[in-house]
């Protein structure tokens, strides 16, 4: 933990006393100047520190920026998040982690970044990734489960970034095939799962999360492939990133437990509840053709399975999946 982080989490437990320059540097132990600078940076980023002449220094509150200190704080995870780390910008979050867990790093690290220069989507395509606004978040795990079944991760993410969206904001989440989460039709988070593996064996999965928090209309690019959205912009509120992102966390953790002792079928249940198009008449448009049918569910794999007019049955892994008149 940073001497800054530290400061913020003193006055943050006395935070209706004065903690005089002093104390901070008997706590700390940095020299008083010292103390003075990091007040002094705190304030220039955003927090409201009252200084009093014999008295000290007095958090009044904070900005909405993510430290890690405050996102572990008391986070009742048993593995995402055992390590945690906050940047002001990075490339890309999955990229950072994928190389982290080439390094050796251990499962559960989390990283997350104010902004990103290079945010991915799939199949080479770009985040947009203002700073200040949205979180950029990804997670390292090492799960013993046959590659074929880390798809089902995807859905993990899903599920959970939906829930927690109705949990803290009251938005009523839907999710749509394979992996972005909608809020009235509209996207309001896209993930991208990364896996590092052999043909028996995963070395590391990395789900990545971008969820639009407080970003503003004018930030989305114009040429979008599907209509955005942000929470701001749905509810009318700005809304802090810290309670979503600890949120977000524990509900990754809760299901990815569940998911390594329980299986797929849960997880499946709780997807598919939120999946509009179950059992309705749609049509996936695959580029070189089209195939309608009736959406049964998905499948252990992540394939979405189509009832065909002629009684067959056919596993979708690819396409844009929409309603259709059958
Ligand atoms: C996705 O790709 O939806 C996956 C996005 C994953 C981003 C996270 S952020 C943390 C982690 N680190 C990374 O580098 N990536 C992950 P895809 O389905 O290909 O959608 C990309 C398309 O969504 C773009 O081509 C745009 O049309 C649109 N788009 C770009 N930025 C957006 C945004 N902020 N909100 C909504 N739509 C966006």
């Amino acid at each position: 933990m940073s001497s800054r982080e530290k400061i913020v989490r003193l006055l943050r437990t006395h935070s209706d006393q004065y903690l005089s320059g002093q104390e901070i540097s008997n706590a700390l132990h940095i020299s008083r100047a010292a103390v003075w600078k990091q007040i002094e940076q705190l304030r220039a980023a955003g927090f409201d520190i009252d200084a009093r002449r014999a008295q000290g220094y007095c958090l009044r509150s904070s900005p909405d920026v993510l430290l890690a200190d405050d996102i572990q704080y008391g986070l009742a995870t048993k593995i995402v998040g055992r390590q945690i780390d906050c940047v002001k910008q990075l490339g890309s979050t999955n990229q950072s982690v994928r190389e982290a867990a080439a390094a050796g790093a251990s499962e559960g690290l989390v990283v997350l970044a104010d902004s990103q220069s290079a945010g991915r989507g799939r199949l080479g395509r770009n985040w947009v990734s203002p700073a200040g606004v949205n979180i950029y978040c990804s997670v390292l795990l090492r799960p013993q489960i046959p590659p074929p079944d880390a798809s089902q991760l995807t859905f993990l993410t899903a599920v959970a970034t939906a829930e927690i969206l109705d949990d803290v904001c009251g938005l009523n989440a839907r999710v749509k095939w394979p992996n972005d989460v909608l809020v009235n039709g509209k996207k309001i988070a896209g993930l991208l799962n990364e896996l590092g593996a052999e043909t028996e064996q995963i070395h590391y999965l990395v789900l990545g999360i971008g969820l639009n928090v407080n970003m503003a209309a004018d930030q989305f690019p114009l040429d979008l492939r599907y209509p955005a959205t942000s929470v701001m912009l749905e509810t009318g509120n700005t809304q802090a990133r810290l309670p979503l992102v600890r949120a977000l966390l524990l509900r990754i953790d809760e299901l990815y437990h569940d998911l390594l002792t329980q299986g797929f079928a849960p997880l499946r249940r709780r997807w598919e509840a939120r999946f509009d198009l179950l059992d309705r008449p749609v049509e996936v448009d695959q580029g070189q053709r089209i195939v309608r049918g009736l959406v049964g569910g998905l499948d252990a794999d992540g394939a979405l399975r189509l009832l065909l007019p002629d009684g067959r049955s056919e596993r979708i892994l690819v396409g844009d999946v929409r309603p259709a008149d059958c």
